[in-house]
Parts: structure tokens; C-alpha cells; sequence
């Protein structure tokens, strides 16, 4: 039966070694639980590593946690202490972690940090494929394994794989500071689904694809090579009914009043309002600010000295970086500045813990405050806000929510805030403790209704739909991928017929796109191939490309290869060029000056002047702002091209204006007038091509390079594979 593999940095349990016991404990987070449903009953297996450094174990008691583990239908990736140093609270944590959350001046990009990211990505890859199986399904999670899905995917061409992104995607301006982007985003780029918390995630890693790769969007499908790629957001949901339950038990005193704060024991809290807020110790959070903000909201509403207190806790997280342990310190020093400029003997306003606390603790926390102040500076998602509404069993309280959290996009219910504007954070906090009842419970409610529909398992489920989803996405056409069997076929039927012709587009098919066309020169291992295709018997080749005469008459014309250029007007044949079409070039100087205005206003573009036709080419251009101009420029020249006969084609990230009495067909069917041909295969990337899969007969092999709309029967993935095949059936012999 077809499984999934989960992959995340940690495995979901904790293992404790003592002298002579090992003790596994399933872990009961978030992520965990929404699993439930693809891990839980032996399901599934969660690749990731142990949380124990491999060099900290003897080969046997390796050997035993391997085997305990297994028994949780877990599989250990053995990561060493240098691995976790350089990989974990390196590169992920003090690179990538802060230029996520738009902290760019924390983020230090070190070389041997990056090569360990790559090096650890690698072994996770190698533990996913050792236990990956045909139909499998890979779900790859968070910001530490970002190259992992190319890594899968390049072996595993044909494996469903989604990757899901915890943290915020930040925006292009962010991004592009990146040293390693293009590796990054490629890396990201193997997955069939990639899955963030908001659109505005969503949206600011197309602007990054479209930007660096230079790919086509469409909607929120990406075009990479022979595959659709769908981008989307699943707001990650909590265990609902875990928390909502949890809370009435306690309410009811079914459970034993957990321990609170020591503080609070020695004072009197009936007529005190709880401040409630939950973070890891991280900079992202934004806990000296909150403190700072705290102290202006006692100063601009003093009637709450001594009848408000927030309780503040701080789970000790990644201790061992630098700036965490800097923020610790600002935070001790805050909290006591604050607590001593405004205490009595009787009253201190914050309560500061600086540890985690059992799930019983938390629960009590979460039911016995008012308020919630949840106020990130930046956060993927926030599930702690999420929690303290599902276990307001009474519907009452506040939540007050940092609009940089992805949570505030779904909890519009909360009291939103900008957590570094103190006057709206003092306003607010105000108006979250005088807010009547009744105000309370219709906010709750609605937040409530939302949590327990949409909740972690049901995230879980509609993000495995969805990839499941891409499969069809990309078997729409009827076109097949030019892989296994049919490229077999190819290569046979070329060796067993006589009278063979290839017809073979030149951008985008036998060489890449550059920014300049007049860079893509072929190189010489294209020449050698292409020269010992022409060398074999019976054997006709043939570039056939809109390149204009004199490029091709300067890369081509001491070979003897057969050339048409210029989209069909021009043969070369025989040492020998022959006008195909004769056409005119008046309309050029009228059209001219339209294509410079539209140069003028868009910068990154240019026009090339070819001898029939004008292209402008907008590669290196803002892609928004191309195709607000594409739209433009289609309008402006409908209207002119019809008087005069014209046709206007949308190439690869090019417009270009032409004859309507020429197409690379109609060179074509002039070719297969000349001689009788036995097989034919046609390759090409851009519609112009589509003129030459519609001219051949029906058992041709017509092969489109790229994922567009095409009539050709095969797809191929880039002008690498294209070369592999042409080298196939070369190496073959007859
Ligand atoms: C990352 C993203 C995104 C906290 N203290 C204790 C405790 N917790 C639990 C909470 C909550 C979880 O930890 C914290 O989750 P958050 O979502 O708030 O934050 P991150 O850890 O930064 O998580 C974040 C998340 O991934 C999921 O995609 O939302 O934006 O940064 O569940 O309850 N639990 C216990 N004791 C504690 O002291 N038992």
C-alpha cells in the first residue's frame, strides 16, 4: 500500500538515555497530531533526526534508539554534533531563521555553514529514498530543508512531493539580499505543492520565482520545465478539541489546580486582571518591546497601577546562539527595570517565568487570564493565540493579536494590533479590559466556531488533497512525458527506418534562453553532436529557427546541416541560400518608434530588428510590469496589424511582429515535398513551433521542450534532456 513519508528537522518524539534505560516518548505538538491521520496506526513514516548527536552514541546503543524508534514508525537521519552546530544553529537558525522573520541585520551568511546545510539536506535525502517506494507520497516540512524536495525529485522524477513552509516567506526586497537565493528557491522548486501559512507568503515567494528564476506564473501554478508546480495557503490549525476539552475539565475542577506563579500565591488576585502572553524566547516575538509597551500603557492609564499584571512566559529556546542569550539578558534587565519603577509592597505588574511549563500549567494559564497579548513582531503563524480562544470555554476574554502574525489574518475577531505604535497597543489593551461581555463572547465565539472546523487534521488533509491534486494537474494533456518506454521507441525507430529527417528549433531547444540573443552561441559539444547527426547515412538535419539570416549564416553556414531562418523566409540547402518568401518591410519603419515608447517606459527591454520581423524582448524586465505592457502593447498593435498583414507572436518572454505569409510550417511542408521520409522527429520550445508539429504526419515525433498548451505528442523537460536524446541516437548504432 502506498504510503507517506513525513520529513521534518525533528522526529516527533523525545528519547532520554539513562545509564542502562532508554525511554521514547511520543511528542503530542502540533505538527504531530495533524499527522495523526497519515503517521498514526503505522500509516506512515516521519523521517528526521533523534534530537542525539550520532558521535554521542556507542554503535549499540545507536543500534537500540534505531530500533525503538522504528517501533514509532520513525526513521532517525544520524546528524553528528558538528552537523547540528553548523547546520541547525548555523545556517538555519542564524542565517536563514532571521532573514525570514526581516531581521536581514542578524542574519550571518558563513560559506562552511551553507556547504553543512547542503551537506545535511543530502542525508536526509538519502534517508527518504531508502525508505521511498513507487506511489509513495513525500511531505517535506519548515525552513531547515528547503533543498531537500530537488534532491528527492531529481531521483525520484515521478514521486508526489509537497513541501510546507512554517515561517513567513518574506518579500522580495528580503530576499534577493540572500547570498544562495536561486539555489534556494530551486531547491524549494522540486515539490509538485508548496504550502505556506497566508497569501501574502504566498504571494512574496512568486514575486522571488518570477523575479530570480524568471518563471512563468500563472494564477498560483508555476511552469518549471515539463511540470506544474501549485503554490497555495493552509493556515496550520491546532488540536481544537484537545485544548477546548482540557479547559472545561478544568473548569469544572475535575483537575488539580496547577501550580501558578509564585508571585501570584503570595498576593491577593481577586480584583487583578491577568495579562496573559506565551512565546519561545526569540527575537521574532517581540517580548522586550511588549515589555517597553507595557510600561507606556501603565504611564498613559495609571488608574491600572496595582489592578492589572501580565504574566509573561518564556520557553527557553536555542540558548546556545548568540543572540538569544542577548535577549535574555535585555529581557531580565527590562522586566526588572519596569517591575521596579512601578511596584508596591503589594503589587508587582509583571510575573516573568523563564522556562516551559507541563500542559496542565499551560492549560491553567490559558483559562485563568483576561487577556491575551499576542504580539509578535514577526511569526509564521502563531498557534498560542489559537489556543488561548479554543479553551475559553465561558466565551469570555480578549485576544490581542500582532498583525504581523500570520494568525491575524484568519482572526479578525482579535483586537489587532501594530505591536511597535504603543499608543495602539496602550488603547487597545485599554479597551480589551473594559470590553462588555456580551462583545467578548460574539468575538470568541466566531473565532471559536472557525478554530474547531478548520483544525490541525483538517489542515493536514486539505494540504494532502491538494497535492494529491497536482498529479492530475500535470496529466491534463494528453501530451506524455518523453521518459522510459517512449524515448526507447524513439531511438529504436530512428536506427530501424531510412530516411530519416530531424527538424530542430535552436532557442530554447538546443541551447538556453540569455539575456542578450546574441550570446547563445552554440558551443562546441552541440556542433560535435550535431555534425555526427549529419554524418549518418540517410540522415537529414535541420535548424529551423525565427534567428535571423546572417547570426545563423556566421554560427552555421560552414556546416551542412540543412538551415531555414527567419521563421521561414530563408533555406540554406546544398551550399546554396534560397528565398523562401519574398515579403515586405515598409510596415517596419512604422511600427518601430510604437515598439520604442513602450522600450522607453519599461526598462530591461529592447527591440532586435531582424530582416522581417521586430521582436521585443522583455527577459531582464520587472515581469509585473511586462506583462501589464504585453497587454499594452497587444492592443496598441491589434489595430495596426491586420491592414497590413502582419501577425504578432508571444514567444519566450518575447513579442515579435512578422509576416502573416511566413511560418516555420510552411518551410516544413516545402521540405517534405522535396523527399519521403520514414521518420521525422520536430522538437521545439515556442508556439511558432506549433506551425511544424501541425505540417508532419500524424506518427512524426513531435516533442515540445517546457509544460505549455502544445499539439505535439511528447513533452520534454529543458534543452539538457533534449540534448540527451539527440546523443541516444547518436551513440546507437545502426
Ligand atoms: C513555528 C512558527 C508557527 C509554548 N510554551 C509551552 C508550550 N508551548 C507550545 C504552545 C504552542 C507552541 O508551543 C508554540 O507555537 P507557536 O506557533 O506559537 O510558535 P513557534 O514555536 O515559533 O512555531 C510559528 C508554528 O511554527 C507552526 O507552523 O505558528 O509561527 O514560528 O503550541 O502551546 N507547551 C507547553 N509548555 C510550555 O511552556 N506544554
Amino acid at each position: 500500500m502506498n504510503k507517506t513519508i513525513i520529513v521534518s528537522n525533528r522526529l516527533p518524539l523525545q528519547i532520554s538515555i539513562d545509564e542502562d534505560s532508554l525511554v521514547v516518548t511520543p511528542s503530542v505538538g502540533g505538527l504531530a497530531t495533524g499527522m495523526k491521520s497519515v503517521h498514526g496506526d503505522g500509516k506512515g513514516v516521519w523521517v528526521g533526526w533523534s534530537g542525539i548527536n550520532e558521535d554521542e552514541l556507542s554503535p549499540e546503543l545507536s543500534k537500540k534508539v534505531e530500533s525503538r524508534i522504528l517501533a514509532e514508525n520513525c526513521v532517525s537521519v544520524p546528524l553528528t554534533t558538528t552537523d547540528i552546530k553548523e547546520y541547525y544553529e548555523g545556517f538555519s537558525n542564524k542565517t536563514l531563521w532571521p532573514l525570514f522573520h526581516y531581521f536581514m541585520e542578524y542574519s550571518i551568511f558563513k560559506e562552511h555553514e551553507w556547504e553543512a546545510y547542503k551537506r545535511v539536506n543530502i542525508k536526509f535525502a538519502k534517508v527518504v529514498l531508502e525508505n521511498l517506494e513507487d506511489g509513495d507520497t513525500v511531505w517535506v516540512h519548515d525552513y531547515q530543508l528547503l533543498l531537500l524536495p530537488q534532491l528527492i525529485k531529481d531521483q525520484r522524477p515521478n514521486t508526489n512531493i509537497g513541501f510546507f513552509l512554517h515561517i513567513p516567506f518574506p518579500s522580495f526586497e528580503i530576499f534577493r539580499t540572500f547570498p544562495r537565493r536561486e539555489e534556494i528557491l530551486r531547491g524549494m522548486l522540486g515539490a509538485d505543492l508548496i504550502g505556506f501559512h497566508t497569501y501574502d507568503y504566498e504571494r512574496h515567494f512568486l514575486s522571488s520565482i518570477k523575479r530570480i528564476i524568471r518563471l512563468d506564473v500563472n494564477f498560483n501554478n508555476i511552469s518549471f520545465y515539463d511540470r506544474v508546480i501549485a503554490v497555495d495557503s493552509f493556515p496550520m490549525g491546532i488540536d481544537y478539541d484537545k485544548f477546548h476539552n482540557a479547559a472545561l475539565e478544568h473548569n469544572n475542577g475535575n483537575k488539580e489546580q496547577a501550580a501558578l506563579p509564585k508571585q501570584m500565591e503570595d498576593e491577593p488576585i481577586d480584583d487583578i486582571k491577568l495579562i496573559l502572553s506565551i512565546d519561545r524566547m526569540d527575537y521574532t516575538k517581540g517580548i522586550p518591546n511588549r515589555i517597553k509597551a507595557f510600561e507606556y500603557f501603565l504611564d498613559s492609564f495609571p488608574e491600572y497601577k496595582g489592578k492589572v499584571r501580565l504574566i509573561m512566559l518564556a520557553v527557553p529556546s536555542r540558548s546556545n546562539v548568540s543572540q538569544y542569550k542577548k535577549l535574555k539578558r535585555r529581557t531580565d534587565e527590562l522586566v526588572g527595570r519596569v517591575n521596579s519603577k512601578f511596584a508596591t509592597l503589594s503589587w508587582t505588574p509583571i510575573s516573568y517565568l523563564y522556562r516551559s511549563v507541563p500542559f496542565d500549567d499551560l492549560i491553567d494559564l490559558y483559562t485563568s487570564s483576561d487577556v491575551a497579548l499576542i504580539t509578535p513582531l514577526r511569526d509564521g503563524m502563531n498557534l498560542v493565540a489559537k489556543e488561548f480562544v479554543a479553551t475559553r470555554t465561558n466565551l469570555d476574554g480578549v485576544l490581542i493579536l500582532s498583525e504581523m502574525a500570520g494568525a491575524a489574518q484568519e482572526m479578525n475577531e482579535a483586537l489587532l494590533i501594530n505591536p511597535l505604535n504603543f499608543e495602539d497597543f496602550a488603547n487597545n489593551l485599554n479597551r480589551a479590559l473594559t470590553m462588555p461581555l456580551k462583545e467578548q463572547h460574539t468575538r470568541i465565539e466566531i473565532m471559536q466556531k472557525r478554530l474547531k472546523r478548520y483544525n490541525v487534521e483538517k489542515w493536514a488533509k486539505e494540504f494532502l488533497t491538494s497535492l494529491k491534486g497536482t498529479e492530475e494537474l500535470n496529466n491534463t494533456t494528453t501530451t506524455k512525458k518523453l521518459l522510459g518506454e517512449y524515448e526507447e521507441n524513439l531511438v529504436i525507430d530512428f536506427h530501424e527506418k531510412k530516411k530519416r529527417l530531424l527538424l530542430l528549433d535552436y532557442d530554447g531547444t538546443l541551447v538556453g534562453f540569455k539575456d542578450n540573443p546574441q550570446d547563445a552561441e552554440p558551443d562546441e559539444e552541440l556542433y560535435s553532436l550535431l555534425d555526427s547527426l549529419q554524418e549518418k547515412e540517410n540522415t537529414t538535419v535541420v535548424l529551423i529557427s525565427g534567428r535571423d539570416k546572417a547570426t545563423f549564416q556566421k554560427w552555421f553556414e560552414h556546416k551542412n546541416y540543412t538551415l531555414v531562418t527567419d521563421h521561414g523566409v530563408w533555406l540554406y540547402q546544398n551550399n546554396e541560400w534560397i528565398e523562401l518568401e519574398r515579403l515586405k518591410t515598409d510596415w517596419m519603419q512604422n511600427l518601430r518608434p510604437i515598439l520604442e515608447t513602450f522600450v522607453d517606459r519599461t526598462p530591461g527591454t529592447f527591440i532586435e530588428t531582424k530582416n522581417y520581423s521586430l521582436a521585443w524582448h522583455y527577459r531582464t524586465a520587472d515581469p509585473e510590469l511586462a506583462t501589464r505592457r504585453t497587454i499594452e502593447l497587444n492592443t496598441v498593435l491589434t489595430s495596426m496589424v491586420s491592414n497590413n498583414d502582419l501577425s504578432i507572436l508571444k514567444g519566450n518572454k518575447v513579442i515579435e511582429i512578422k509576416s502573416s505569409n511566413v511560418n516555420k510550417g510552411r518551410a516544413v511542408s516545402r521540405l517534405l515535398l522535396q523527399e519521403e521520409y520514414d521518420f521525422i522527429t520536430v522538437i521545439g520550445d515556442d508556439w511558432t513551433d506549433e506551425y511544424m508539429f501541425e505540417e508532419v504526419p500524424d506518427w512524426a515525433y513531435t516533442i515540445k521542450v517546457g509544460i505549455t498548451k502544445t499539439k505535439a505528442r511528447f513533452k520534454i523537460k529543458d534543452t539538457g534532456r533534449v540534448r540527451q536524446v539527440l546523443k541516444r541516437i547518436n551513440d546507437k548504432n545502426d
